[in-house]
């Protein structure tokens, strides 16, 4: 039996991480459900999770990062309405500088373009502490998202563990049509699989349409992987993988991958890319797809192209061309946000910003900006076109606001007449053509000081950062107030909302505490602080969404100790054990309905129940008991019984 590329890279990558190789099948790869350990050749930071990554990696006490490359980039915070991100920044600064990193200043780009542009390889490994960073699996990388302290422990030359993941394969067909783009293709597959369809598996994409699929577009496909739920999502690297680094002058570290012909995959989709259409997500879920032409002629307020989804030359090369010599309805406000400074360049090189701004559209930085809320919050009850990735309720900074997710074009053609329209009514696509060599521009790229030089830096913190909470061993009993239950597919936007007020305060826990669960419930941060101990009760799909530690350190400051959900997302999932927060799964999903907000609970005999598997839990108000999942390999239960992973990995 052969391998599928993930397999492969996962088989070279595998290690002992102390615990013994997991239980291998006749291939010699790690079976299915098995802790896997992994070498990580690369890391990166983006600056919301960064401070705390960085914080954490700090205590560790190693001197100089031991992977092959790591890189801390600023795209997040980048509003600077107050000293915070601006110390913020100083102090991931000057970190990279003392332990060896690349620093990618504010300004020069998303973390995501970026480092598909200049770092990413075919057949490395890449965590990121930020949920896109499979955006890399474009060009043929593993590259997964992770907790901010996973990669600390990266950095620091420590194996990323994973479930070993089923493979699930794409098989594209056909080439797209004019105004149907790879961004209809993630949204296609979104709505046959819905955000939790891709959980517990690594999408690799391919077929005979592979071909016909650039780089930047491959990037724009497994970016929006994440959104399914998947571990990651990878390309094949083959002749256009090597023409972009080419132009990239990277050429160096081209490697063809490919997956063998009898490689077995656990499920398989087709996709015949010429009969596609154009789509759009509706609000407030990726997954909410329908037809663009089924929502004709409703009125849009707003357009937003950017984002590490659709942020590449070619995206916004296509919505130049679409602009140029046209002006865009007096009844919307356009942003464009370029993901990196050699895109931008390069726009500006060429003519074509001058077409963007001709048109009236807002020319805003190349960062992640609105996508997270970091200004150009739409209007009361506003209708939003993005580019983007997610459209979680109040994500955007407006909680009424309708935000709609589609492609360049369909956005462009909402920009031109006022409404949403199908953008094959615009007439014909204007031909686009990417240069053969990019400009090559890394001066916003601070290359690693040699030892020597980096030993006298300082590390400089501003007020802002305060200590972080720390976790408590999981012992044989929790007892606690069932302080919130909320329903399915809950993400970590609910959980820990981000946006331009919040964000400067991700080194700031007791600050942040403040705004926990605001989406869904206001009074939750008095309430559980009141209650000291708590358990949270959640649904299908609990922590979808972004990677943020925040979303488990916060509720652990706030003295939540376990959370009972009937399915956990699995960045989050991890999230919560390395910060030392029990998370349980109901066996019976209809004991979700016996909970009630105020229950008094007791989990028992925890000791010997993780490693049974099974934990009871006593519900004191109602008199009544209920079995719950608990399921953990060796080495969570020696994290959750060490207090969190830190300790763990100091115990080492
Ligand atoms: C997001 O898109 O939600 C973010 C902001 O990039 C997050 C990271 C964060 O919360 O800082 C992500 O996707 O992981
Ligand atoms: Fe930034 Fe948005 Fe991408 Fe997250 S999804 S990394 S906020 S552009």
């Amino acid at each position: 039996m052969g391998l599928t590329i993930a397999q492969k890279i996962i088989k070279e990558h595998m290690v002992d991480d102390g615990l013994g190789l997991p239980k291998l099948t006749e291939e010699g790869i790690p079976r299915v459900g098995e802790d896997v350990a992994i070498r990580i050749d690369q890391t990166l930071t983006q600056d919301a999770t960064g401070t705390m990554a960085y914080l954490e990696f700090e205590t560790m006490g190693i001197p100089r990062v031991k992977t092959e490359l790591s890189v801390a980039y600023i795209d997040h915070n980048t509003l600077q309405s107050g000293f915070e991100n601006a110390d913020d920044h100083r102090f991931i600064q000057s970190m990279a500088a003392k332990y060896g990193l690349y620093f990618s200043r504010p300004g020069n780009g998303i973390c995501h373009q970026v480092h598909l542009e200049r770092f990413a390889r075919p057949g490395g490994t890449l965590i990121g502490s930020d949920s896109h960073t499979p955006t890399a699996g474009g060009l043929g990388m593993l590259a997964m998202g992770a907790g901010g302290l996973d990669v600390a422990v990266a950095m620091g030359g420590g194996a990323y563990h994973i479930t070993m993941p089923k493979m699930f394969k794409v098989n594209l067909k056909g080439s797209l049509r004019d105004f149907v783009t790879a961004k209809d293709v993630s949204l296609e597959v979104l709505r046959q699989l819905t955000v939790k369809g891709g959980v517990g598996a690594i999408i690799e994409w391919g077929g005979p349409g592979v071909k016909t699929l650039s780089v930047p577009e491959r990037a724009t496909i497994t970016n929006m992987g994440t959104e399914l739920g998947a571990t990651t999502s990878i390309f094949p690297a083959d002749e256009v993988t090597e023409a972009f680094l080419i132009s990239e002058g990277r050429e160096d570290v081209f490697m063809p991958m490919s997956s063998d012909p009898d490689a077995v995959y656990d499920k398989i989709i087709d996709i015949d890319l010429d009969a596609l259409e154009p789509l759009i997500a509706m609000p407030h879920s990726p997954d909410n797809v329908v037809k663009v032409s089924s929502l004709k002629g409703t009125k849009v307020d707003q357009v937003c192209v950017g984002s590490c989804t659709n942020s590449s030359l070619m995206d916004m090369l296509k919505v130049a061309a679409l602009l140029k010599g046209k002006v865009i309805d007096s009844g919307v406000s356009m942003s464009v946000s370029p993901g990196s400074k050699q895109v931008l360049r390069q726009l500006a090189d060429s003519g074509a910003l001058s077409d963007i701004l001709a048109s009236g559209a807002r020319v805003l930085e190349c960062a992640c900006g609105p996508c997270i809320g970091m200004g150009f919050s739409p209007n009361s009850g506003g209708v939003s076109l993005r580019t983007f990735n997610r459209n979680f309720e109040g994500r955007s900074g407006t909680k009424d606001a309708g935000v709609y997710l589609v492609s360049p074009e369909t956005a462009v053609a909402a920009a031109l007449t006022g409404y949403i329209t199908d953008p094959r009514e615009l007439g014909n696509l204007p031909p686009v053509q990417l240069p053969k060599e990019f400009t090559i521009d890394d001066s916003a790229i601070i290359p690693p000081l040699d030892p020597e030089e980096a030993s006298k830096v300082e590390i400089l913190r501003g007020p802002n950062i305060k200590e972080f909470p720390k976790g408590n061993p999981v012992g044989d009993e929790i007892e606690g107030q069932l302080v919130l239950k909320v329903g399915d597919n809950i993400t970590t936007d609910h959980i820990m909302p981000a946006g331009s007020k919040i964000l400067p305060y991700r080194s700031n826990i007791p600050h942040l505490s403040q705004y926990c669960f605001e989406v869904c419930d206001e009074t939750f941060p008095a309430r559980a602080k009141e209650a000291g101990r708590s358990i949270v009760v959640g649904g299908i799909n609990y922590g979808q969404g972004s990677s943020r530690e925040h979303a488990a350190l916060v509720p652990l400051y706030l003295g939540v100790r376990a959370v009972v959900a009937k399915s956990f997302a699995r960045i989050h999932v991890a999230n919560l054990i390395n910060a030392g927060i029990l998370p349980l799964t109901f066996i019976n999903p209809d004991d979700y309905d016996g909970l009630d907000q105020e229950d008094m609970l007791k989990l028992v005999d925890l000791k010997e129940g993780i490693r049974r598997g099974e934990v009871t839990l006593v519900n004191e108000t109602k008199g009544k008991e209920i079995k719950l999942k608990a399921d953990f390999n060796e080495r969570q239960i020696e994290v959750l019984e060490a207090g969190g992973l830190l300790p763990y990995v100091g115990s080492k």
